[in-house]
């Protein structure tokens, strides 16, 4: 059995599929969402908080920034702390002269889903595509239980390890992958930030960071070996190591509160030699991985969204291809921009561990970056641009 054929069909309700969606709704493109999990679920999956401008700009425009800019705080400064002292840079002030917008992706989730609803879109929650196939002039989504869905043209906004990604690997388009080989525990704490910025702490146990999300919640990241169990890691357990790693005997406690969430990250990177083609395109997690070292994963998702949004208002309302051929080249470019700085940043962090003479020769660069980025104005700018460019 099949449902009627629509435009597009929006495979993943996450930042990247509910975007897209709203932007084809916009501009009079029909489409469904189909998500495999419930609203609930959904709506409470906390992840991403940092918003670059460039997001910003996206939602504003489309009238889907309500929420942001209500409850939304603009965020300029990070700090970085060492056995070697503290320091803090204005970053909204450098570079670009764009500072983050704080929103917990679970908030811009719920908004973004509002939106669509109320632009009269459809979200089948609880579908789960099993498989996506292309047609002459149609491409198909098989879901688990139910009904295919047809339409002009899929996207898959599934994440990772979604039908979309797997349909288009599964035709042979290579990947292009990292494993940084760190782990982190993120840490989701019910307690107001500790720090007025950012916080990156290098420490010969390991990176510790410091990550405001709401005025009483406050995401925390623990690098921790591989294969960790968050089990084994209890809010006494975390708070010590937190205190330790963030040195707090020198420079203030940490405000404590119950820890809300907490689970194992491995920082892996990769990206899709070509994010589509043909009745099949892909944007966000579905089309690469980031590593979330930058805090770039969601802000991604939004650029891409935006790019086969407009590509596909194209195709569809006017016949015009250009766009669709033209979507590797607009979105991979950037896309690798911002994994370079990602991987950067890794290397900042996170420190070889051991005594070897590689180790102390590895740690001694991490210091030479650390200490560039301290007194180079120039450092501190193509540090900003990045870090907030998207
Ligand atoms: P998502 O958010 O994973 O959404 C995919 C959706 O697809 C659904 N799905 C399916 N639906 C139907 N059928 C199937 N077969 C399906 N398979 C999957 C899923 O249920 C889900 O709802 O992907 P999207 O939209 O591409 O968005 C990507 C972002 O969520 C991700 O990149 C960011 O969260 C990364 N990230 C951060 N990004 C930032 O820009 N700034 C940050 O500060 C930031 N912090 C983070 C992060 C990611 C983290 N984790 C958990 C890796 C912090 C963390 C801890």
């Amino acid at each position: 059995m099949t449902t009627a054929q629509v435009g597009v069909v929006i495979v993943g309700a996450g930042p990247a599929g509910l975007v897209l969606g709203n932007l084809l709704l916009d501009r009079g493109i029909d489409c469904v969402i189909l998500e495999r999990r419930d609203r609930a679920a959904v709506e409470g999956r906390a992840r991403a908080g940092f918003l670059a401008a460039h997001s910003v700009r996206v939602l504003t425009e489309h009238g889907l920034a309500a929420g942001l800019a209500a409850r939304g705080k603009t965020h300029g400064t990070c700090l970085f702390r060492s056995d070697r002292g503290e320091f803090t840079l204005d970053y909204g002030k450098l570079g670009l002269g764009e500072p983050h917008t704080v929103y917990p992706q679970q908030e811009l989730v719920r908004d973004l889903i509002a939106a669509f609803l109320w632009r009269g879109g459809e979200i089948r929650f609880g579908a789960e595509a099993g498989g996506v196939t292309e047609e002459a002039a149609q491409a198909r989504v098989r879901v688990r239980g139910g009904a295919d869905v047809t339409g002009r043209y899929v996207a898959g906004c599934d994440g990772h390890r979604g039908t979309g990604r797997a349909a288009l690997t599964a035709r042979g388009t290579r990947t292009a992958r990292r494993d940084h080989g760190v782990s982190w525990l993120a840490v989701l704490v019910a307690a107001p930030p500790s720090l007025e910025a950012v916080g990156y702490a290098l420490h010969e146990r390991g990176f510790a960071g410091h990550m405001a999300r709401t005025d009483t919640v406050t995401r925390y990241y623990l690098q921790c070996p591989r294969g960790t169990d968050p089990a084994d890691w209890s809010e006494d357990r975390i708070w010590t190591e937190l205190a330790t790693r963030l040195r707090t005997a020198e420079f203030g406690p940490l405000r404590q509160g119950p820890v809300l969430e907490k689970a194992v990250v491995d920082l892996r990177s990769d990206v899709l030699d070509s994010p589509g083609g043909g009745r099949l395109w892909l944007a966000g997690d579905a089309a690469g991985l980031i590593s979330p070292s930058a805090a770039k994963g969601a802000n991604l998702a939004v650029l891409q969204a935006e790019l086969l949004a407009r590509a596909l208002e194209a195709a569809l309302a006017h016949g015009d291809g250009t766009g669709l051929a033209r979507y590797a080249a607009d979105s991979l470019p950037r896309v690798w921009r911002a994994h370079e700085f990602s991987h950067w940043m890794s290397g900042l962090l996170h420190g070889p561990a051991g005594q070897d003479d590689e180790a102390r020769y590895g740690r001694q660069l991490q210091y030479a970056r650390l200490e560039s980025l301290r007194t180079s104005r120039a450092h501190q700018d193509f540090f900003a641009e990045n870090y907030t460019g998207i």
